[in-house]
């Protein structure tokens, strides 16, 4: 009986996929959390996932690739650093007939048959919805400084596009200064402290628009030690929906965020499932939701948040 079991399980056990994930590192708490919720998502479906971190170096990345191919995984997924260089590893993951997934960053390639689809966010849209906001709360008349993702990676390039676009229209909204604090709160505090020195004291500058919230909530801090109230003298919003900037937000130092799902994996997961199954093809853009949140619900969604990170 037990070799019978034995067998069973075995048959069972040789049909469980493995996804070698690639991931750019733990830069931010939305990067975080995307890991954990990647594990806790292949769990649930029985998918071995063998995870390996970049700290931020595509070069990492493009290892970790050629290292996932030479195992034979199922699939790779990738969450790309920047947008540019993938071509040729990608195209030696095609040859190996391999399915690559990318998640919550694209890259710029031309040749589209190298991923089967990339689950993100419409990144664009997420500077977009920060910009009417701003245009809206101030009536068009505020010096803004940008806090850059990583430069060029894609969500800094569309963050960036999204925002100019939204506030064209209104000439009194201004982005005085603009520069990279690499998605990360020593990074968002660092270069905080620059533009405020820069800009007497900060109290030449009305609004800044980073890119996530980690960079915010380093911006929050050099802001209260520059001697200003975050949330009131200068206007703080971001994108991602952690739950550090859901705290600030009720604690009045923050002003909005457009929140980003931390589950790029799961929809990938089953587009690889599927595809494995029968051979349906997912869409080439699994499109993730985005939406703005204020102080008035931060409280809430702060505790429901928790568990998440
Ligand atoms: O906003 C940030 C992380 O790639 C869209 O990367 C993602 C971004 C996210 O560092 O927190």
């Amino acid at each position: 009986f037990a070799a019978l079991v034995g067998l069973s399980t075995a048959a069972v056990a040789a049909d469980k996929l493995t996804v070698g994930f690639s991931q750019v590192g733990s830069e931010s708490g939305w990067r975080a959390a995307e890991t954990k919720v990647a594990k806790s998502e292949a769990e649930k479906r029985g998918v071995t996932l063998k995870i390996s971190d970049a700290q931020q170096k595509q070069e990492n990345q493009i290892k970790a690739i050629r290292s996932f191919i030479a195992q034979g995984v199922d699939a790779i997924f990738v969450a790309p650093v920047v947008a540019t260089g993938w071509d040729s590893v990608l195209a030696e993951a095609k040859d190996a007939k391999i399915p690559v997934f990318l998640l919550d960053r694209d890259i710029d390639s031309k040749d589209k048959s190298l991923y089967m689809a990339s689950v993100t966010s419409d990144q664009v849209e997420e500077g977009r919805i920060d910009g009417r906001w701003l245009v809206k709360q101030t009536n068009g008349k505020c010096n803004v400084v940008e806090l850059q993702g990583t430069v060029g990676s894609s969500p800094a390039i569309s963050r960036k596009k999204g925002f100019e676009e939204a506030i064209a229209g209104s000439p009194g909204v201004k982005i005085i200064r603009s520069q990279s604090g690499d998605f990360t709160r020593s990074g968002g505090k660092q270069v905080m402290e620059s533009f405020i020195k820069a800009e007497n004291g900060g109290k030449n500058i009305c609004a800044v628009y980073s890119h996530n919230d980690d960079m915010a909530i380093g911006a929050i801090q050099a802001i209260k030690e520059a001697g200003l109230k975050p949330g009131k003298d200068i206007l703080v919003l971001a994108i991602d929906g952690v739950p550090d900037f859901f705290k600030a937000m009720s604690e009045g130092e923050a002003n909005a965020t457009v929140e980003l799902s931390p589950d790029m994996a799961g929809p990938a997961l089953d587009a690889l499932i599927a595809y494995k199954k029968d051979g349906t093809m997912p869409p080439k853009w699994i499109k993730t939701k985005s939406t703005i949140f204020f102080p008035d619900t931060a409280k809430a969604e702060y505790e429901r948040r928790k568990s998440l990170y």
